[in-house]
């Protein structure tokens, strides 16, 4: 079968003295880090919709993306070339994973019916092609927010019909993870949220929200699907207001409707900028409680405030996020996957393969960078030494639930305050550079 992508050889490490741009200069699958290698510690993905799907439109401007099925008109013998072209890719650049919606691996038809059928024929052919292949699947979803069904939502439009044809959608979508052996299912909710209060009723779609996300949780234990489940934090865009806004208010909103246990969250970093945090902060408060499950590796752009889904080539950042990961012990059945895609005037083929290059090796160095500063403790001792009074006297008193507003007011009146310690945050941050 010919190639789909002949202009993109299978990518070799070549090191960092290497100046072709088709090659790892940093990425090297079998090296060492930490006790894993540079491909278990990082288990990438590639984004389906973003790199077989996206046309390069933007609200300005027309498809520049030159793909080798433009000239196609039967969108299914398209679809069919994308999924070829998916582990064609994926294998070229050691890319162990994709991640789907089911619109993006099958057009959606004039029925539900005939719209499952397309999607059996794909999920079929790349169970095929798995045969042969390594590539296997990190997630799956549903796409719940192209379609103009889903204007006012999906699990949380005012229309039972539409939350019925997401159910359904939804249903599908499990059932063929499972069968291409998903390790994870995502719930993004794109268009679940509001654009103004006037004509919401905040209250019914929240538990409405909690209500499909407990079916969907139902249905894939009636199946057998074991994988993960995931919710992926975003605040806005395209609402004004998504109900799952940030890692905390997701964590809340699972306390609240009782599905804590059942979910973990896929965290991206241009969603986190868009909350006004770091990604460092949403991995971190996903750390704390035990939630971090998978990651959208890419980046934004701060002067430009809306999801640019560019590909992550910061190093600071994927320094900061690889330090999290392996605090966290690593991702468990998670990944980076790429949720990026190259900017507009990157039109060529070629450059959709520099694109995930420049990603790989951009966290390929932040894995590296990450486990010398987990190893040297550099990070770790100032932070101990920063709160070891609370291992001891009144601060491990306080811990153990000893003490009273009556005893503090005692010890307050019987002690002055110590005298504080610097926080030391430019040298601190002084120390991090030395890592990069
Ligand atoms: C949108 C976004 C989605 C999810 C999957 O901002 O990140 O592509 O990752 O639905
Ligand atoms: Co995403």
């Amino acid at each position: 079968m010919p190639d789909v992508f002949p202009s993109i050889p299978r990518i070799a490490y070549e090191g960092p003295g290497s100046d072709r741009p088709l090659a790892f200069k940093r990425y090297d699958p079998a090296k060492a880090v930490g006790g894993r290698t540079m491909a278990q510690g990082l288990r990438f993905s590639l984004a389906y919709w973003h790199s077989l799907c996206a046309k390069g439109i933007d609200p300005f401007g027309d498809a520049t993306m030159e793909r080798p099925w433009n000239s196609l008109s039967d969108p299914m013998e398209a679809a069919r070339m994308r999924m070829r072209g998916a582990f064609e890719l994926t294998e070229k650049l050691s890319i162990p994973f994709f991640c789907f919606h089911d619109r993006d691996i099958a057009p959606e038809a004039d029925s539900l019916r005939e719209t499952n059928k397309r999607l059996d024929e794909i999920v079929a052919l790349a169970k095929e092609l798995m045969k042969t292949s390594p590539t296997r699947v990190l997630w799956g979803t549903a796409n719940l927010f192209n379609h103009p069904r889903y204007a006012h939502g999906a699990a949380t439009s005012p229309s039972p019909e539409a939350f019925a044809f997401a159910a359904a959608q939804v249903k599908k979508a499990l059932e063929i993870t499972k069968e291409l052996g998903g390790a994870n299912y995502v719930f993004w909710g794109g268009r679940e949220g509001y654009e103004t209060l006037l004509n919401t009723d905040m209250k019914l779609e929240r538990e409405n929200l909690a209500r499909f996300l407990r079916m969907a949780a139902e249905y894939a234990d009636e199946i057998g699907f074991s994988g993960q489940f995931l919710i992926e934090p975003k605040p806005k865009e395209p609402t004004k207001h998504q109900y799952d806004s940030d890692a905390a208010a997701c964590h809340a909103f699972l306390l609240e409707f009782g599905l804590a246990d059942r979910f973990k969250l896929n965290l991206e970093t241009n969603h986190a900028t868009l909350a006004g945090h770091t990604m460092q902060h949403e991995l971190r408060y996903a750390r704390d409680h035990g939630i971090l499950g998978s990651v959208d590796a890419n980046q934004g752009d701060e002067l430009l405030g809306w999801d640019t889904d560019q590909f992550p080539t910061n190093l600071y950042v994927t320094t900061l996020v690889m330090y999290e990961i392996l605090k966290n012990g690593g991702l468990g059945s998670g990944g980076l996957n790429f949720d990026a895609k190259p900017r507009r005037g990157s039109f060529r083929v070629e450059d959709l393969a520099a694109a995930h290059i420049a990603g790989m090796d951009s966290f390929a160095r932040g894995l590296e960078a990450a486990q010398k500063l987990l190893d040297s403790g550099a990070l770790d001792r100032p932070l101990a030494q920063r709160y070891a009074a609370w291992g001891s006297g009144l601060g491990a008193s306080i811990r153990s639930g000893k003490e009273s507003f009556r005893s503090l007011e005692a010890a307050a009146l019987a002690a002055p305050p110590a005298r504080l310690e610097s926080g030391r945050q430019e040298a601190l941050e002084a120390i991090l550079n030395e890592y990069l």
